[in-house]
C-alpha cells in the first residue's frame, strides 16, 4: 500500500489547571495530530490518525512541537511518500538515516499503523498480543508550592477513584510533600515520584531520605545522559530507580539495564520513536525481569486509547499514567474518550488504536492545517 494524503493538524487544548513539573508549567497544550490516507494495493483507502507529544519547548526532551511539524513536513515525509509497498513497520527503517526526531517519527509511524490496523479489522493490542481488558490507572500530579493545596490536589483524585499516586518533586519540593501525601493517603496506597532530571549525583543521601515511605519508585531523579549516575543512584537509594527520559531506545534501555541504572522502567511510546520500539522495550524488560509501566505526555483520546492498548501487555505489572481524559481537558477530541471505573481504564477494543474522532470538536480547537499530497 502507500500513502496518497497526509494531514499536519495543530490543535490548542486548555488544560483544567496548570501542570507543573520541574522543568516547567504547562497551562495549554499544543498538539500536533498526524492524519493519513492510506490507499492498499486493493485500492481501498483507510485513514489512520498519529498523535505527536512533543510539548511546545524542548523542557523534556530535545523534540519541541514546532520543531517536529518541520522535520516532519521538509525531511521526513519525502521518504515515505515514495513507491507503492509502505507499512508501518517499515518506517523506522525507511527514517533510520535521519538521526533523532522519536516524537515525530512515531506519530508517522503510528498513523500509519492505525490505518493498517483500522484496514485490516484488528485492533493494536490483537496486534502485539495484549491480553488485559481492563488497566489501573494511576494519576501524575504536579508540584504545588503549598503542601496543604497538594494534599487537596491529592485527596480529589483518590476520590476520583486512582490507585497510585505519582507526585512531581524537585529541590524544595520534595521530603515534606512525599511524607504530607504518605500521611494522607496512608501506608497501602502505591506511591512514586518523579524528578524529570532535578537532581544531581551528590544527592543520593537526600534521595535516600524518600526511602522511609515506602514508595513504589523514584523515577529520573538524574540528567538523561548520567546512566552511571543512576547506577551509583540505585545503590545508595532503596527505593527503585526508574527511568523515562534515559531511555529513548531498545539497545540503550538494554545497556541501563545492564549498568543496573534501570530497576523499573517508564515506556512512553513517543519517547522511544513509536508504539512498534515501545512493544520491543517491553519485551527485553520483561526478558530481563525488569517491571513496567506506562508513562504519559498529556495526550488526548488518540494517544491515551492507543496507550491503553499498549498496557494491556503482560509486562506492564505497575500502573500507568494513564489517567482518566478529564484529567487534564474539559473536552476531548474524541468520541469516547478515556475514563476511569472503580479505578481502572477499560482497554479499547475497535480496529486500529481503538478511538473514534469528534470531528466538529476537533475542528473547533483547530489552529492550522496542512496537507501534504504525493
Ligand atoms: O515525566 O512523565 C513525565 C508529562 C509531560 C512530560 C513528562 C511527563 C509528564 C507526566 C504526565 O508526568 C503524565 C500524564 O500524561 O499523565
Ligand atoms: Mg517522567
Amino acid at each position: 500500500g502507500r500513502v496518497e494524503r497526509v494531514e499536519l493538524r495543530r490543535i490548542a487544548l486548555p488544560l483544567v489547571s496548570p501542570f507543573r513539573t520541574s522543568f516547567g508549567v504547562e497551562r495549554e497544550r499544543d498538539i500536533l495530530l498526524v492524519r493519513v490516507d492510506w490507499r492498499s494495493t486493493d485500492g481501498s483507502s483507510t485513514e489512520g490518525w498519529g498523535e505527536c507529544v512533543a510539548l511546545t519547548e524542548p523542557t523534556y526532551s530535545p523534540e519541541y512541537v514546532d520543531g517536529a511539524q518541520h522535520v516532519i513536513t521538509e525531511h521526513l515525509l519525502g521518504r515515505l511518500l515514495t513507491g507503492d509497498d509502505l507499512h508501518a513497520s517499515d518506517v523506522a527503517t525507511r527514517l533510520a538515516t535521519l538521526h533523532g526526531h522519536p516524537m515525530a517519527k512515531g506519530a508517522l509511524e503510528m498513523a500509519l499503523l492505525d490505518a493498517q490496523l483500522r484496514a485490516a479489522g484488528v485492533s493494536f493490542g490483537d496486534h502485539i498480543g495484549a491480553t488485559a481488558t481492563t488497566i489501573p490507572s494511576g494519576v501524575s500530579v504536579g508540584i504545588h508550592d503549598d503542601v496543604d493545596d497538594l494534599l487537596a490536589t491529592v485527596q480529589r483524585y483518590v476520590d476520583d477513584g486512582y490507585v497510585r499516586i505519582k507526585l512531581k518533586i524537585e529541590p524544595g519540593a520534595d521530603i515534606e510533600h512525599v511524607a504530607a501525601v504518605r500521611e494522607l493517603i496512608g501506608p497501602d496506597m502505591p506511591l512514586q515520584v518523579d524528578a524529570n532530571t532535578a537532581y544531581t549525583r551528590t544527592d543520593g543521601r537526600h534521595l535516600a531520605r524518600l526511602d522511609e515511605f515506602d514508595m513504589l519508585l523514584i523515577e529520573q531523579p538524574l540528567p538523561e545522559h548520567d546512566i552511571i549516575g543512576h547506577a551509583r543512584l540505585a545503590d545508595e537509594v532503596e527505593t527503585p530507580i526508574c527511568l523515562d527520559e534515559s531511555l529513548v531506545s531498545a539497545s540503550g534501555t538494554a545497556d541501563a539495564i545492564e549498568l543496573g541504572a534501570c530497576e523499573i522502567a517508564n515506556i512512553k511510546p513517543g519517547r522511544v520513536g513509536g508504539y512498534l520500539e515501545a512493544v520491543r522495550i517491553h519485551d527485553l524488560c520483561v526478558d530481563r525481569g525488569v517491571p513496567v509501566w506506562c508513562g504519559g505526555m498529556l495526550e488526548t483520546g488518540i494517544g491515551r486509547a492507543a496507550n491503553a492498548m499498549l498496557a494491556a501487555l503482560p509486562g506492564f505489572t505497575l500502573p500507568g499514567d494513564i489517567s482518566a481524559s478529564t484529567r487534564f481537558y474539559e473536552r476531548d477530541i474524541v468520541v469516547d474518550p478515556i475514563t476511569i471505573t472503580d479505578g481502572h481504564v477499560t482497554v479499547p477494543r475497535s480496529p486500529g488504536f481503538g478511538f473514534e474522532i469528534d470531528h466538529a470538536f476537533l475542528d473547533s480547537v483547530t489552529t492550522s492545517t496542512a496537507t501534504i499530497t504525493r
